[in-house]
């Protein structure tokens, strides 16, 4: 097996920074070093990096990405090939996509092409989450052999979409109950999908087609709602673990944080998209540019909606940052779904509601949110810990992942802070898409080299992977649980 040893480096961890040399042996960190420990015992590995003024972190996990998912009468743009490259670019060494069951369709035929799509494609390690679109007797069985059998330990519900993944009170109600018998967690889009569709139909028949009216017919207060109902169904439904993805929202955020005041189970991530962007500088762009940006929940204006007060008077964003330094919001993950604008976004020309909801981020999260380290927001652990270790432990692939120790996994990043990123589709841009959601951001630091157990896949500005070397990861249950 080939050694590679990583020196002159500081390592980050969710507890501190060091400087620490790292040992691999073929897929597996073996040793951590003091500096110039190697040496000294006459260890002579096959490849050295030296990381000097550069950090060294675990290679980052994106717990939220859809690679081919059909929706909007088209599907996402990048498949498990080009995503997962994507992804090496980013620094991220394990991506858990979310395998796909309608209404009418069987979990398990869902899954075995969602596996069929991913396998022998990837350039990094994969898991899934299985959305539940339908729930039924049928699905509540599947949902309990996935736990058991599968690897799969987490499912996502809609409370958003009627007539596409929409489940209602009562169907989420069963469908947490049989989480909480064996153990998985329940994953919630949580907006009130019907009160939004209502909204949508008044302002489409007042003639306001453009995309900014995608935000304004889905206003913070549905997703504070919503969120609010997933945490009352998930204590009757016996305290099953609850995660509220992609948040956006200050209001969503206070009921997320007083559930967690009681000590409850409830967690959440969020997504660059609502940390960065907002509605005056995207959507609401002049003509139909704005559709680049059309996701679910959707970014946000500036200010909080003229119903709600925030916490602090920052606006929706100084709140999420919050959330993310004090541990209300666990994970940063991209909701990564492209769509190119050719033939896919303008399939909503003059329809704001038919433009497919998604946008491109699985290569770029660890670079957005290193930036959010240089503007002060958070620190370099929880950097780390939000971006690699917590979503290691939150979906039972820990100390497998997230973390450099001994016996993990050698999935590792070295960091440049010295070097800018310049993202844009004529500069860094790896995603299959005709265009980037995150043109012009610059970025004070770099993705230097990506090792995906123990392959290096990214170094000196070039892929050095290969499709097929990701290997899917069967997941444990939530090792987050209080
Ligand atoms: N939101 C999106 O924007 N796209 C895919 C699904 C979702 O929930
Ligand atoms: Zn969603
Ligand atoms: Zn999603």
């Amino acid at each position: 097996m080939a050694t590679t040893l990583i020196t002159n480096g500081k390592v980050i961890s969710p507890t501190g920074v060091q400087p620490i040399d790292v040992l691999i042996d073929g897929e597996k960190i073996v040793s951590l070093l003091s500096p110039g420990q190697a040496a000294g015992l006459g260890i002579v590995a096959d490849k050295v990096i030296d990381a000097t003024g550069k950090f060294v972190i675990p290679g980052g996990i994106d717990v939220h990405t859809h690679f081919e998912l059909p929706f909007g009468g088209t599907a996402a743009s990048d498949t498990f090939e080009t995503g997962t490259r994507a992804a090496a670019w980013g620094g991220v060494t394990t991506i858990v996509d979310m395998s796909l069951q309608r209404y009418g369709e069987n979990v398990l035929d869902g899954l075995a092409t969602w596996h069929a799509k991913a396998e022998g494609n990837c350039a990094v390690d994969y898991a899934f989450h299985q959305i539940v679109g339908g729930v039924d007797e049928e699905s509540l069985k599947a949902l309990t052999y996935l736990t058991e059998n599968e690897g799969i330990t987490s499912f996502k519900l809609f409370m958003a979409y009627p007539g596409v993944f929409y489940s209602d009170d009562g169907q989420i109600l069963r469908a947490m109950q049989t989480a909480a018998d064996c153990g998985a967690m329940i994953m919630m889009h949580a907006e009130n999908g019907m009160a939004i569709d209502v909204l949508v139909q008044q302002a489409l028949a007042r003639g306001e087609t453009d995309p900014k009216y995608h935000s304004l017919t889905r206003p913070s207060p549905l997703e504070a709602e919503a969120t609010h109902r997933a945490i009352v169904l998930s204590h009757v439904a016996g305290n099953v673990p609850l995660y509220i993805v992609h948040m956006s929202a200050g209001d969503a955020l206070n009921e997320l944080a007083a559930a967690r005041h009681q000590g409850r189970n409830v967690f959440a991530e969020t997504c660059p998209q609502y940390l960065w962007m907002t509605l005056e500088e995207t959507l609401g762009r002049p003509g139909f540019e704005g559709a680049k940006w059309v996701a679910s929940p959707p970014i946000r204006s500036r200010d909080h909606d003229p119903d709600f007060v925030g916490q602090m008077g920052h606006g929706h964003q100084g709140d999420l940052w919050k959330g993310l330094r004090m541990n209300e919001l666990a994970i940063v993950s991209t909701d990564h779904c492209p769509f190119c604008m050719k033939d896919q976004k303008d399939l909503g020309l003059g329809n704001f509601s038919k433009i497919p909801n998604g946008m491109g981020g699985v290569e770029h999260r660890m670079e957005l949110i290193y930036q959010g380290v240089v503007t002060g927001e958070l620190s370099l652990e929880r950097w780390v810990e939000t971006c690699c270790t917590t979503p290691a432990r939150m979906f039972g692939m820990y100390p497998q992942k997230g973390i450099i120790a001994p016996g993990a996994d050698a999935d590792v990043v070295v960091w440049d802070p010295d070097t800018k990123t310049h993202i844009g589709i004529n500069a860094k841009h790896h995603m299959n898409m005709d265009h980037s959601s995150w043109e012009g951001y610059v970025i004070d630091g770099k993705v230097d080299t990506v090792i995906s157990r123990g392959l290096t896949v990214i170094e000196n500005d070039e892929y050095t992977g290969r499709k097929g070397h990701g290997k899917y990861i069967k997941r444990g249950l939530s090792q987050y649980l209080v």
